[in-house]
């Protein structure tokens, strides 16, 4: 685990309320009072529908880590059996099922990446990590139909969101039957690991309150919760968690931690201080000094660089702010000579590139169309006469430009800049 700032909240379920973070509860009295008294064990799933999570899912993670924080038995699920299936929740139209053999390669990904969120070591509250694949794919269908299904009405499961928003196109009998799967997983969680809290995302919620139902049914009066947390929504009106070149992984491979960082300093004024309240362990008055600092000085940007740093740290590790804070830093300045060559093919990875021939002298015309920096040989021609063109941050001008032998960074890279921040990357083969 990551270490990073965090305060240690006394209550956290008025943590979580301060952080905007508890969208509903079904008994929050109840839960309020058990939390006080009891370490609890709480659980949320993921489901492997891709080799790594994506930054939607970060919240489930750090929520799960801020009830460790206060003491409590966070379990991380991953779906190895529901992943099979497929969850309709907040989807418009039909999954496509992927075969055993690449859920499984995603369930171990998976459970790589959420164990490095949560603190197993820690005793007396250390955190597990589970599979639904290791008691779903022992059921049989026989006894799966009489022991859970009788307990579930089909009117109960068609009046669920997940289920009547697809009533119009239809909905197969797999991912109608998802519900249950999940009910089943609580139920069990609850009966063999004293499971007495799902989290999820607000999407949940009819999963979750299907394994309430499940809970009681199997078992009588018994005290068992649900929270949820809201979608996170950005003011400007477009999609959380995607960037010009796609998805935010939490994989390294996949968004590189500059890219991750990039992301998030590039948060709007208007989200930033709720992202430091979702997304950190700062606590109340860090965040209001850095609202105050936000009104004052909006243009330092500085509850931005927090937001970044913390994050980055959190995922990556304090190397990988260094390396994100040195990149973005240099591009900025235009001075690419001192990062070091990971670091430099970390900053390519997010800007325009080309690959061109090995030769002596290489004209800058040439490459500004290659790497699309100029849309044409006249435009690049007018760019390099007015001065906008910069190679390894160098000013370079006249149309008769070349890239020499010792302009090469690391003997293959040159980093070329049009104007303020169009940047591109160029690999000498
Ligand atoms: C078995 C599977 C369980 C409990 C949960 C699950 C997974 C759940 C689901 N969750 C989403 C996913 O896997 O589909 N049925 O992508 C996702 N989740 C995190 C949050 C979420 C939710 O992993 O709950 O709301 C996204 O923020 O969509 O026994």
């Amino acid at each position: 685990m990551t270490t990073t700032n965090q305060a240690i909240p006394q209550d956290v379920l008025d943590d979580l309320e301060y952080r905007g973070l508890l969208y509903q509860v079904t008994d929050r009295e109840g839960l309020s009072g058990k939390l006080r008294s009891d370490r609890i064990v709480l659980y949320c799933g993921f489901d492997p529908t891709a080799d790594s999570l994506h930054i939607g899912s970060l919240l489930p993670i750090l929520t799960l880590r801020r009830f460790q924080l206060a003491g409590h038995i966070p379990i991380a699920l991953v779906g190895g059996g529901t992943g099979l299936i497929g969850d309709p929740s907040g989807r418009s139209t039909e999954r496509s099922l992927n075969g055993p053999e690449t859920v499984a390669a995603w369930t171990d990904s998976l459970k790589k990446q959420l164990s490095r969120f949560l603190d197993f070591g820690a005793s007396p509250n250390a955190a597990k990590l589970v599979s639904n694949y290791d008691w779903l794919a022992k059921l049989d269908v026989i006894a799966f139909l009489r022991d859970v299904g009788k307990n579930f009405t089909v009117n109960y499961m068609l009046a669920k969101d997940s289920v009547d928003s697809r009533l119009a196109q239809g909905i197969s009998f797999t991912e109608f039957s998802y519900m249950i799967l999940q009910a089943y997983d609580f139920h069990r969680l609850y009966e063999d690991l004293g499971c007495s809290l799902q989290i999820g995302g607000s999407d949940q919620w009819g999963n979750i309150t299907a394994g309430l139902d499940l809970i009681g049914k199997l078992g009588g009066e018994r005290e068992a919760f649900g929270m949820t947390m809201p979608l996170v929504t950005k003011s400007d009106g477009k999609k959380f968690g995607k960037s010009e070149s796609g998805a935010v992984w939490l994989d390294r491979s996949k968004t590189t931690a500059y890219q991750f960082y990039q992301f998030w300093i590039n948060t709007d004024d208007a989200d930033v201080i709720k992202f430091l309240k979702y997304f950190t362990f700062l606590s109340k008055s860090e965040i209001e000094a850095l609202e105050a600092e936000l009104k004052a000085n909006p243009e330092q940007r500085a509850a931005q660089r927090t937001l970044a740093r913390e994050v980055t740290r959190i995922v990556h590790g304090q190397e990988a702010v260094e390396t994100a804070e040195k990149v973005t830093l240099s591009l900025f300045s235009g001075d690419v000579s001192q990062l070091g060559q990971e670091e430099l093919v970390e900053a390519m990875r997010d800007m325009a590139s080309a690959e061109v021939e090995e030769a002596e002298e290489i004209p800058l015309v040439d490459l500004l169309v290659a790497s699309g920096l100029a849309p044409s040989k006249r435009q690049a021609r007018q760019d390099l006469e007015s001065g906008a063109v910069y190679v390894n941050g160098q000013k370079q001008s006249g149309i008769d430009a070349v890239v020499g032998r010792d302009q090469r960074l690391y003997g293959k890279y040159v980093i070329l800049r049009r104007g303020k921040k169009n940047y591109a990357g160029i690999t000498i083969r």
